[in-house]
């Protein structure tokens, strides 16, 4: 074994070591046995068999006769050219002329990412992603951008999929050669919750640029340009495009509420056109922006910051795709779309509807209509292997007016509210996220904001406070930490500051931050970093992996160590994966190109005084026992 570390150790491969390093490389003692990949991937199928997966269990199950999920041929030979093949061609700034160019209302399709982010709690497997990818690429090449990464994906893929993110980035972008790749980008907050040091948020664009996002959508949780710049930059120093964002919130037709109106908007895209944005970006995460108030908007936007528009809303409220027809024809240049079976309620909208409506207009989307249905078809049987995640919503509701919940955060708070007891009170938190809104001076509610809400207004429900008793200076309230930690300014500052009173009242004393966070974050130390990842994980960490290190180092560690011990999951199939097999069934799974494991369970035994099961396989072809612990 020593003889072995030694061999392998990367500082004696490349000739560095020296008389110390023996000494000096308590590594290479440490034996822990080291099975290899297909051993490990049987462990994770015996362990799944005999005690389930814990994020399905006591979900509702996928219907037995559900159908392997088929991904269409491609209906040309080659890979036509694509917005990529302009990108990489002719830099970002042609992408943005181009868009001005065209007369179709260009589609990016969103269900690798915000779609099953708001209708699956985020939990799609990157396998039902790329294997239907090639058919993106070759029967639908009119589209503007592929948005697949960032968001929420990133920290689900890490925390509950046993998943590496970037991996599938890599895996998509050589999928999808020809079409741009879109990811949503939080600006100084990353792909996390909190302002990270400006060059971790630095670092992290970086990597996303190296490892395949062309399209950054970058935005911030109160619409703070100040905050957005060093994210901005980043993106355009990398030579991709820069969708600089408008987060839209409250209803800008009501007089009453005229903090958020025409002139705030368009203020706010000129500013990110001096920021340097290519593309501005309308991200109107719940859904609130009607038909009306779309063409008052987006008219004012194209006349008066003169970059093309690429405009993003939830069908919550069910008037997504009458919204989009009244942007396509007020200008906007850009939209995004779910493929049908992962569209509607909180999701976006329905992408075969908006391509339909526009047919033999002057805005034709130039899309193929049978790809789209053929895809969506595939969509459709994947959708029913992820059973356990659907939220039950079983229609739009106008409710979203009131409560203004952003579509992945809506299904989210609902199964929070459900796991404290209040799932029959669902009606007074969605009041009481209105009046949280309200008590902190009607701000932008987007990720990580939105949680912030999320997390007051379901403690207020649960201890049965109303805003005027949180108001109250005379009475004694304890603040959920991030409502704390946002009045201190970790997140940045909304529009005209934070309400007097009530962070007085939070932060008694202490002073708020007045400057963005990034201003004063220490700069982390990436060697050090990468040093400490790297002993709490037992193992080499590359670039990518110390950027997941950097924003979740909990998530990503649990994440390692149970790779450690499990080996390559994310090629089982899904159905594996979240239930194991039953005895005689057979699965195949791709662990390296070309290699490939034939699976075979035969039988499962009874468990033993030690409370282990043994679990008997054929693996191609050849027997396999595992023992597992029976923990049920
Ligand atoms: C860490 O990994 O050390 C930090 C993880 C922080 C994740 C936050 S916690 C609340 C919110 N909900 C999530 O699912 N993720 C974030
Ligand atoms: C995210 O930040 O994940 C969002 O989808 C915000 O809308
Ligand atoms: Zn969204």
């Amino acid at each position: 074994e020593f003889v072995i570390n030694l061999l392998k150790h990367p500082t004696f491969l490349n000739y560095e070591y020296h008389t110390k390093f023996i000494d000096q490389t308590p590594e290479l003692f440490s034996f822990k046995q080291r099975r290899d990949r297909a051993t490990k991937i049987l462990r994770y199928i015996a362990d799944i068999t005999v005690n389930g997966h814990p994020e399905t269990e006591g979900r509702t199950r996928p219907h037995a006769e559900a159908k392997t999920p088929v991904p269409p041929a491609p209906r040309t030979e080659g890979i036509p050219q694509g917005t990529r093949n302009i990108l990489d061609d002719f830099g970002p700034q042609a992408v943005a002329d181009w868009m001005l160019d065209q007369k179709q209302l260009l589609i990016t399709d969103t269900t690798m990412r915000d779609g099953h982010q708001s209708l699956l709690a985020t939990r799609m497997r990157s396998i039902d992603m790329t294997r239907v990818a090639p058919a993106y690429a070759a029967n639908m090449p009119q589209l503007f951008s592929m948005e697949c990464w960032g968001g929420a994906t990133f920290d689900v893929a890490y925390r509950f999929l046993q998943e590496c993110p970037w991996q599938r980035l890599r895996d998509l972008r050589a999928a999808m050669p020809n079409l741009m790749t879109q990811m949503l980008l939080r600006a100084s907050n990353g792909v996390g919750y909190t302002n990270y040091p400006d060059n971790v948020v630095r670092g992290f664009i970086r990597q996303a640029a190296s490892s395949g996002v062309d399209v950054f959508r970058v935005f911030d949780s109160l619409n703070w340009v100040e905050n957005m710049r060093v994210a901005m930059d980043e993106v355009i120093a990398q030579n991709k495009v820069c969708e600089g964002t408008i987060c839209y919130t409250g209803n800008m037709m009501d007089p009453d509420r005229s903090k958020y109106d025409r002139d705030y908007y368009v203020k706010m895209g000129k500013e990110l056109k001096a920021a340097g944005a290519h593309v501005l970006g309308v991200k109107d995460m719940a859904g609130l922006l009607k038909p009306n108030a779309a063409r008052v908007l987006i008219t004012a936007l194209k006349e008066e910051v003169g970059l093309p528009i690429h405009f993003h809303t939830h069908d919550t409220a069910g008037i997504a795709c009458g919204t989009i027809l009244a942007c396509a024809e007020s200008g906007v240049d850009a939209v995004d779309c779910a493929m049908d079976a992962l569209s509607g309620n909180t999701s976006q909208a329905t992408m075969g509807t908006v391509v339909e409506a526009l047919a033999g207009t002057e805005r034709d989307t130039g899309l193929d209509i049978a790809a789209i249905r053929e895809i969506s078809n595939y969509w459709e049987a994947v959708r029913e292997h992820y059973a356990a995640f659907e939220s039950g919503l079983q229609a739009p509701a106008s409710e979203v007016y009131l409560h203004e919940m952003p579509g992945g955060q809506f299904t989210n708070l609902k199964a929070q509210a459900r796991s404290m007891g209040l799932e029959e009170r669902w009606h007074e938190v969605a009041q009481t996220y209105a009046d949280v809104n309200q008590m902190f001076g009607d701000i932008v509610k987007v990720t990580p904001s939105s949680k912030v809400v999320g997390d007051m207004a379901l403690m207020m429900v649960a201890q049965g406070l109303t805003r005027a008793d949180v108001e109250d200076p005379k009475k004694d309230v304890s603040f959920p930490d991030s409502v704390v930690e946002m009045m201190k300014g970790y997140l940045g500052k909304p529009p005209g500051g934070w309400p007097e009173g009530i962070q007085k009242k939070i932060l008694k004393n202490e002073k708020p931050l007045e400057d963005r966070p990034g201003k004063t974050l220490k700069p982390v130390d990436l060697e050090k970093a990468r040093a400490e990842a790297a002993e709490a994980c037992g193992g080499e960490i590359d670039d990518e992996d110390l950027m997941g290190y950097l924003m979740y180092p909990k998530v990503f560690t649990e994440y390692r160590l149970r790779h450690e011990e499990y080996g390559p999951v994310r090629t089982l199939p899904t159905p594996t994966f979240f239930y194991g097999m039953e005895t005689g069934d057979e699965i195949t799974a791709e662990i390296d190109p070309g290699k490939t494991l034939e699976i075979r369970l035969q039988a499962l035994g009874e468990t033993n005084d030690q409370g282990e099961v043994k679990v008997f396989f054929e693996l191609n072809g050849q027997p396999r026992t595992v023992r597992v612990p029976n923990r049920k």
